[in-house]
């Protein structure tokens, strides 16, 4: 029970296990990890597969014989393993070049070279398996008004998708896209800010099809906004390309806790949502095991992921199976709220006298819509007393 195999499809970031504890106000408290002892740690635990940046597995200006080196190792770790690759991305945002932005910068050069940096990694991410690719613009943005000209700039990450669809189409890789917002941090205010002007963006690109999303939980918390309503959003309009799941307590710095911590609440909700409304993408954590940790807690805080995701699975579909709950449901109308509004048209509407005329706002407006008895219900169901 609550032990995870790779039909979970749960994969890690190998940044995230990865992660040492630096922070802008400490040194890292752990050391490195080889790559290749995090597929293998991560497949003793019942992970489905890794995903990572050029540069966490290629140190960054490594030479062709070394890279070349480098990933046949990691290819006979996952071989070994069993582990699959189905993402990977680009690390645009570490090295002090793309301090002004990668496909953004307002230096011509650098976004060439972020465009190249990003091409070369593509071939390698189609060589692993890979079919989702993930671009988070963490350096796209300013910290003054006059430092980007924001129009310019949306034109010319227009220009950069554009140009990696192109290459993708070419190629004939079967690989698409997955925009991941952020508000802020480390860019005092970074484009592409939440799932909403994300999936704007897309729209305005020349092969949207190949474009979608990936939120990330605390991103959107972080705004204060609601993770599952922007997932809901996102998976309506047939977006929802990749997830990362972690944690967040409200508006405040990137916390990156394993997923289950934070806003448990979302977290159930999201969840039920992604269970019921057959996603099937690999649920991916992107977290970061805080620096307090030594290799130990990495590893209880990896699991914790996996353990909190299938517990709330168990919750969740406690809660749908609940013949209270599909009663409670009822009573709040939400069959109702399945229904086409006027499916008799413009016309039926128009003639329809108890829609207007004959209308009773008065007793429409006193019914009660019984949401609280409902989740209570809910809360009964995730704190395990139902
Ligand atoms: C970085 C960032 C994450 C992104 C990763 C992909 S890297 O750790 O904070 O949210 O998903 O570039
Ligand atoms: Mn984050
Ligand atoms: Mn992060
Ligand atoms: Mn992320």
């Amino acid at each position: 029970r609550f032990t995870p195999t790779p039909g979970d499809r749960f994969t890690f970031g190998l940044w995230t296990v990865g992660w040492q504890g630096r922070d802008p106000f400490g040194d890292a408290t752990r050391a490195a990890i080889d790559p290749v002892e995090s597929v293998r740690r991560l497949a003793e635990l019942g992970a489905y597969g890794v995903t990572f940046h050029d540069d966490d597995l290629i140190p960054f200006g490594a030479t062709d014989s070394e890279r070349e080196g480098i990933v046949k190792r990691f290819r006979q770790a996952l071989d070994a393993a069993g582990l699959v690759v189905p993402m990977a991305t680009t690390n645009l945002f570490t090295h002090p070049v793309f301090k002004d932005g990668a496909f953004t910068a307002n230096d011509r050069d650098v976004r060439r070279f972020a465009l190249r940096k990003t091409l070369r990694n593509i071939d390698l991410a189609v060589e692993l398996g890979a079919t989702t690719y993930v671009a988070w613009g963490g350096r796209e943005g300013s910290e003054s008004g006059a430092a980007k000209d924001i129009r310019l700039a949306l034109d010319r990450m227009k220009e950069a998708f554009d140009l990696l669809g192109e290459y993708v189409t070419e190629q004939g890789y079967d690989l698409r896209f997955a925009v991941e917002p952020k508000p802020n941090e480390p860019r005092g205010d970074i484009l592409l800010p939440t799932i909403g002007h994300a999936l704007a963006f897309i729209e305005r690109l020349e092969r949207p099809e190949l474009v979608g999303v990936n939120p990330e939980t605390g991103h959107e918390q972080m705004a204060g906004l609601n993770f599952p309503h922007g997932i809901a959003q996102a998976l309506w309009a047939g977006k929802l390309f990749h997830i990362d799941l972690n944690g967040q307590t409200g508006i405040k710095y990137d916390q990156d806790l394993r997923f289950g911590a934070g806003d448990l609440r979302q977290a159930f909700w999201l969840v039920d949502l992604l269970e019921t409304a057959g996603y099937a993408g690999p649920r991916h954590f992107d977290f970061k095991p805080p620096r307090t940790e030594d290799h130990d807690g990495v590893w209880a805080s990896a699991a914790g992921c996996m353990r909190n995701y299938l517990i709330l699975k168990e919750r969740a579909a406690a809660f749908r199976a609940d013949p209270a709950v599909q009663e409670a449901l009822r009573a709040s109308r939400l069959d109702e709220l399945a229904r086409r509004t006027a499916e008799d048209g413009i016309a039926g509407l128009l003639a329809d006298r108890s829609a207007y005329e004959e209308f009773d706002v008065t007793a429409a407006a006193e019914r009660g819509m019984a949401f609280e008895a409902l989740d209570q219900l809910a809360m009964d169901h995730l704190l395990g007393v139902r």
